[in-house]
């Protein structure tokens, strides 16, 4: 057998097995899993002595260059994508969002034009919005002919659908939730949902607050109970209309429960998303001095929640980890330095999540090393639609991690490689990194540098 580039001496570990082996890529793809030091013609040897040969991780979940109320997110596709590869991601999916009159064809058309620098291959979640902005606060509604471009929206390969229950502007009332969803459910797409009650949220965010400089307010204004109810909510509307769903972002205990309930009652399609924000930081952080940096939603969550989830993670009740990697500077971020509503919502995280699930999760015995590789590679490409991608097996694209446990990396601005200067995980110190990525059978980075130029990713059509 011949093949372009052959990896030896490392032990794969994929979702349900770990061995040693050598892999064989042939044209991008993964061509032979062979045992150690067999013979075979390779223009190309690796050696991955001491490291774990993992599929490459999958983030479903990032905001690049989006426009917000001060400015874009700081990271555009080709800084977001080098940050995403240097830490092991091989493929992301990021967003596309409407104006009011555009079709949801001409607004994938316009990001695909933005995203033609990742370095890594992308999909993208389409966004299901009301036509027009608020009017008083009150979400407008979805038209008729919005909810008809789902179809051809799921053609054109974004078999994902993005709907906010909280966010003025974003926000979808119940009712086109369910119409949305029943679109989707019809051609087989997967409707994912930020389930926070906005009504209730708003109310609270208005309300005479005595100390908006405290950031711990946000998660007053956002209660675990408000979480909650809308994933419950958004559970309810997915078993009527048989839409398979997966609710984004996971914070905390009960909403988890919702989903692990779900899916004893045997809904096999409602799966559920968390983000190390979630398992790795608390609502401490919002009570620093520069809490207000660590805005997000749904907002950190007490030790109890974050215990809960990595339960949840490990007992296969939460499915995936992704990142909802949404980069602002300190700059950006310290307009809420008085105000913690002034503050633009959410927290960087496309180069560590690999890093801190192996730190937070396997060194600590809360998840096995299958968990690992499960959450954060394969079932990724499963439920977001990505056949050719998340497993080491023949057949398969080549997108491998090489994971060397012998690493340290501190998580500083220094050492990382996203367009911003803090980190939300300062101070934390990671054993164990992505030491070489392959993707599609190149490598895109080689000893933790980048080796990749802009414009290789291509646009993966996803779809069930
Ligand atoms: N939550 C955030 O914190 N930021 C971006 C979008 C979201 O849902
Ligand atoms: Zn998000």
């Amino acid at each position: 057998m011949n093949c372009d580039l052959l990896i030896t001496n490392g032990t794969v570990a994929t979702a349900d097995a770990i061995y040693p082996a050598d892999v064989a890529i042939s044209a991008g793809k993964i061509a032979a899993i062979l045992p150690p030091q067999s013979s075979i013609n390779s223009l190309a040897t690796h050696d991955a002595t001491g490291c774990y040969v993992i599929p490459g991780a999958i983030d479903a979940h990032v905001h690049l260059n989006m426009p917000t109320g001060v400015g874009y997110t700081a990271d555009d596709w080709c800084t977001g994508t080098s940050a995403a590869a240097l830490g092991g991601v091989t493929s992301l999916v990021d967003f596309v969002e409407t104006e009011p009159g555009e079709s949801l064809l001409e607004a994938l058309e316009k990001r695909l034009g933005e995203a033609r620098q990742s370095i890594i291959d992308f999909g993208l979640h389409m966004t299901i919005q009301p036509d027009e902005h608020p009017i008083n606060g009150i979400p407008r509604r979805v038209s008729d002919k919005r909810i008809t471009q789902i179809k051809e929206a799921y053609a054109a390969g974004c078999a994902t659908f993005k709907m906010y229950m909280a966010y003025p502007g974003f926000q979808v009332q119940d009712i086109d939730l369910f119409r949305a969803l029943r679109a989707i459910a019809e051609v087989n797409g997967l409707a994912c949902i930020h389930a926070e009650n906005g009504d209730v949220i708003e109310v609270l965010r208005q309300s005479n607050i005595s100390d908006p400089a405290r950031a711990l307010n946000h998660a007053r204004t956002r209660p675990t109970i408000n979480e909650h109810e809308a994933v419950t909510r958004a559970v309810m509307c997915a078993e009527v209309s048989g839409a398979r769903t997966l609710i984004f972002h996971i914070g905390c205990e009960h909403a988890a429960r919702v989903v692990a309930d779900a899916k004893l009652r045997g809904l096999a399609n409602v799966y559920g998303e968390t983000c190390p924000q979630y398992l790795v930081l608390t609502e401490e952080s919002l009570a620093r001095p520069d809490g207000h940096r660590w805005v997000c939603a749904p907002p950190l969550r007490p030790q109890a929640d974050q215990d809960a989830l990595w339960h949840m993670l490990a007992s296969r009740a939460l499915d995936i980890v992704s990142t909802d990697h949404c980069p602002f500077t300190i700059e950006q971020k310290d307009k809420g330095h008085n105000d913690f509503r002034l503050a633009p919502g959410g927290v960087p995280g496309i180069e560590t999540r690999l890093g801190l699930m192996y730190e937070y999760g396997v060194r600590r015995g809360r998840l096995s090393l299958n968990d690992w590789v499960r959450t954060c590679c394969t079932r990724p490409a499963e439920i977001h639609g990505m056949s050719a991608k998340g497993r080491i097996a023949v057949g398969y694209d080549a997108d491998i991690v090489v994971f060397d446990p012998a690493l340290r990396k501190k998580l500083t601005p220094r050492e990382l490689h996203s367009a911003i200067d803090w980190s939300a995980y300062e101070g934390i110190t990671c054993n164990g990194w992505p030491r070489d990525v392959i993707a599609r059978g190149e490598f895109v980075t080689r000893n933790q540098r980048l080796c990749a130029t802009p414009a290789r990713g291509r646009f993966i059509r996803r779809s069930y």
